[in-house]
């Protein structure tokens, strides 16, 4: 039987690939594990069947078997370990890449999520404008040292991992912003990874979901 992962039925974000499925449908595509999706609308997330799968109520769960696991970190790393292709097998390199996925995730990720909270939960708030220049300035920082880490190479340590699928999906949060068009290797690095086959075929089938649904109301 192939995983099952869930997803938004109809995501806010159109089809852009920024719900956070993207990531576990391209690590599944990286390793050419097919794979079912059950999507479910924002009330079915709160019910107890989904709860129990996840216990905030959110996208994406995966199952398998008698596993459940919700988290897309964890869940991208449960597929890197289980099939070839996306963690080196060489343990201190492997290690590395793995230090690399929690840098994505607990370093990066937070502070382009404060940015996105801040403007969602405070945008009418009267400390909002004097608090977004404090986080761009946060984001800026992270962007700065993981640029000049990245420097000239391809990927941020030796071949394509996770951690690359791992970071791009955070970068590609700020997409479209000058944040990120301020480093030209952070630029280039998310659009060498974004033309890869795997990227190309998760994004087009999360896509579809979204164009099936909006042509349904
Ligand atoms: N840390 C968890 C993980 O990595 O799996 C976070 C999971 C998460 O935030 N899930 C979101 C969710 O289920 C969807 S991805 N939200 C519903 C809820 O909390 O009730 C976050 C997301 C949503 C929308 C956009 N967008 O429209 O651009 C981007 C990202």
């Amino acid at each position: 039987m192939n995983p099952t992962i869930t997803a938004f039925a109809l995501s806010p974000d159109e089809g852009q690939g920024q719900a956070r499925d993207m990531r576990v449908r391209w690590a599944f595509e990286e390793v050419d594990q097919p794979y079912d999706v059950r999507l479910v609308s924002f009330a079915e997330m709160k019910d107890p069947a989904h709860l129990a799968l996840h216990p905030f109520g959110q996208i994406p769960t995966y199952e398998e078997d008698d596993l459940a696991l919700f988290e897309s970190g964890a869940i991208v790393f449960h597929i890197a370990e289980r099939h070839p292709g996306l963690l080196p097998t060489d343990a201190d390199a492997r290690a590395r890449a793995v230090g690399w996925m929690f840098a994505a995730l607990n370093t990066i990720e937070p502070t382009i999520l404060e940015a996105e909270a801040a403007e969602y939960l405070e945008g009418d708030k009267p400390w909002y404008v004097q608090r977004v220049p404090l986080i761009e300035a946060r984001i800026r920082t992270r962007l700065g040292e993981l640029s000049a880490r990245l420097g000239d190479a391809e990927w941020l340590d030796g071949n394509f991992s996770a951690a690359d699928l791992l970071m791009v999906t955070v970068l590609r949060r700020l997409e479209g912003s000058e944040i990120l068009r301020e480093h030209a290797n952070l630029t280039a690095y998310v659009e060498r990874a974004t033309r890869r086959p795997a990227y190309q075929r998760a994004f087009a089938t999360q896509l579809a979901v979204f164009e099936a649904a909006s042509r349904a109301v």
